[in-house]
C-alpha cells in the first residue's frame, strides 16, 4: 500500500516484503491442519474482503493522525501494527447476530459490524449526532451488536461474560467477542469476568491482544508470567496465534467461534503483536524510549498489511486490483472524515450530558442487542 512518511511509523515508510518472512507467514498456517482447512475455504472475494478491512483500519488511523496534526483533535488512540488482531477476529463472526465490545485500539471492528465510518470519526468530535451524543469518545451501537466500552480496563471481560450468559440462557447460538490488552489481564475485574465465563461455560471469545505494553509499562514490568499462560488458570480452551498474520488470527478465531456456537464454552486466543506507536499520539517519542529500536524494526518488518498484500500478490491477485481497492478505500475514509467534520455544526447542549438513555424513572432498561 501507499506509505505516508508524515504519518506512518518510520519502519513502514520504505517497507518491502522479506522472502524469508513471507515463507514463514505461509508455513505458520500450513503447519496446523485445522487452521489450514479454514484458510483454504476462503474464496477470492473473502480474501479481498479481509484486505479491504485491513486497509480501512490502517487508513482510519492515518485519517485520525492527520486530524491531530491539523489541530482538529488533540490526540488519537491508534491500532497501527495491530490491525490484523481486530480484523481477523471480527471476520470470523456473523455480524448480523454476534456481539463485540471493541477497545479503543479495535476501532476497525465498529465498521465491520455495521457502524458508519463517519460515526467513528464523530466519536472523537463529540458532536450531538456522534454515537454517545458527545458523552464519550469510546463508540458503540448495540443495535448493530457493538457494545461501547468504558475506560476502565478489564471491565469488558465481565460485561461480555454477561452478554454471553444472556445468549446461553436464551439458548441462542450467538457469540460474544472482546479484546483484552496484556495490561488489562492484570486487573481484578478481568479475572472475575474470565473466570465466570469459564465456570459457566459461556459462549465468549477473549482475544488477548498482547502488544507487549500497557501505556508506558513494558510487559516484563507488569507480568512475571507469560501471556500464553493466562488461559491455563481458567481451565478454558486456548489458542495462540501470530497477531500480525491475519490468516492465522482469522483461522484461530473461526475455530474458537465454532466451539462457542457448539456450546463448548469460552475460548481465549493469545495473539502476539506490537504497538508501532505510542499509547496515543501524544507519547510516540516516549514509546521509542521505552523499547529498543531493534524491537520496532523486528515488528516493522512484519507489517500486517504489507505481508497480507504480498501474500495476495503471490496468490495471483493482480497488484493493480489491490491498488484500485486501496484508492476506493482511501476515498471512502476521506469522505467519512469530511462528513464527520460537517457534524461540528451540531454540538450537544450542556443539559444533554444527563444520561437518560438507559434508565426510566431510575430503573435500568434492558439493552436491545439486536434480537436474532
Ligand atoms: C482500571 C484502569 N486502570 C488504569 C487505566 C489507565 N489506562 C488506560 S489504558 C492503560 C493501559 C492498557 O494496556 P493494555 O490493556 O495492554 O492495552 P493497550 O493500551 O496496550 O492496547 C491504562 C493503564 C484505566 N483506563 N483503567
Ligand atoms: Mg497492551
Amino acid at each position: 500500500m501507499k506509505r505516508f512518511p508524515a504519518y506512518d511509523p518510520p519502519e513502514y515508510v520504505d517497507w518491502s516484503p522479506d522472502p524469508g518472512l513471507q515463507a514463514e507467514y505461509r508455513s505458520r498456517i500450513a503447519a496446523e491442519p485445522e487452521r489450514n482447512e479454514v484458510v483454504a475455504s476462503l474464496d477470492r472475494n473473502e480474501l479481498l474482503g479481509l484486505y479491504r478491512e485491513l486497509l480501512r483500519t490502517r487508513l482510519l488511523d492515518i485519517g485520525l493522525k492527520r486530524w491531530v496534526r491539523q489541530g482538529v483533535i488533540s490526540k488519537a488512540w491508534l491500532g497501527t501494527g495491530e490491525e490484523a488482531v481486530t480484523v481477523g477476529s471480527v471476520f470470523a463472526l456473523q455480524s448480523d447476530r454476534d456481539v463485540v465490545c471493541p477497545m479503543i485500539r479495535n476501532a476497525g471492528a465498529c465498521h465491520m459490524m455495521g457502524m458508519p465510518l463517519a460515526d467513528v470519526f464523530r466519536g472523537y468530535l463529540a458532536t450531538a449526532d456522534s454515537p454517545s451524543r458527545g458523552r464519550d469518545l469510546h463508540v458503540g451501537d448495540p443495535s448493530v451488536g457493538v457494545i461501547q466500552p468504558v475506560s476502565q480496563m478489564g471491565t469488558n471481560a465481565a460485561v461480555m461474560a454477561g452478554v454471553a450468559l444472556g445468549f446461553k440462557r436464551k439458548q441462542e447460538p450467538r457469540v460474544a467477542l472482546t479484546w483484552l490488552g496484556d495490561g488489562a489481564t492484570r486487573t481484578g475485574i478481568c479475572h472475575e469476568g474470565v473466570n465466570l465465563a469459564g465456570v459457566q461455560e459461556l459462549p465468549v471469545v477473549y482475544v488477548l491482544q498482547n502488544n507487549q505494553v500497557a501505556l508506558g509499562t513494558r510487559l516484563a514490568q507488569h507480568s512475571r508470567g507469560r501471556m500464553s499462560q493466562v488461559p491455563q488458570m481458567y481451565g478454558i480452551h486456548a489458542e495462540e496465534c501470530d497477531g500480525n498474520n491475519i490468516l492465522d488470527v482469522y483461522a484461530a478465531s473461526a475455530l474458537a467461534v465454532r466451539r462457542c456456537r457448539a456450546g463448548e464454552g469460552p475460548v481465549m486466543i493469545v495473539a502476539d503483536t506490537f504497538r508501532m506507536g505510542g499509547h496515543a499520539t501524544h507519547d510516540e517519542r516516549e514509546a521509542r524510549e521505552t523499547f529498543p529500536a531493534e524491537l520496532f524494526q523486528h515488528w516493522g518488518r512484519r507489517d500486517p498489511v504489507g505481508m497480507f498484500e504480498r501474500y495476495l500478490v503471490e496468490e495471483g491477485v493482480p497488484a493493480e486490483e489491490l491498488e484500485r481497492l486501496e484508492e476506493a478505500t482511501g476515498m471512502e475514509i476521506d469522505a467519512a472524515a469530511e462528513e464527520a467534520l460537517s457534524s461540528r455544526a451540531h454540538m450537544p447542549a450542556p443539559e444533554e450530558a444527563r444520561y437518560e438513555g438507559f434508565t426510566e424513572g431510575g430503573t435500568l432498561l434492558s439493552l436491545d442487542l439486536r434480537p436474532s
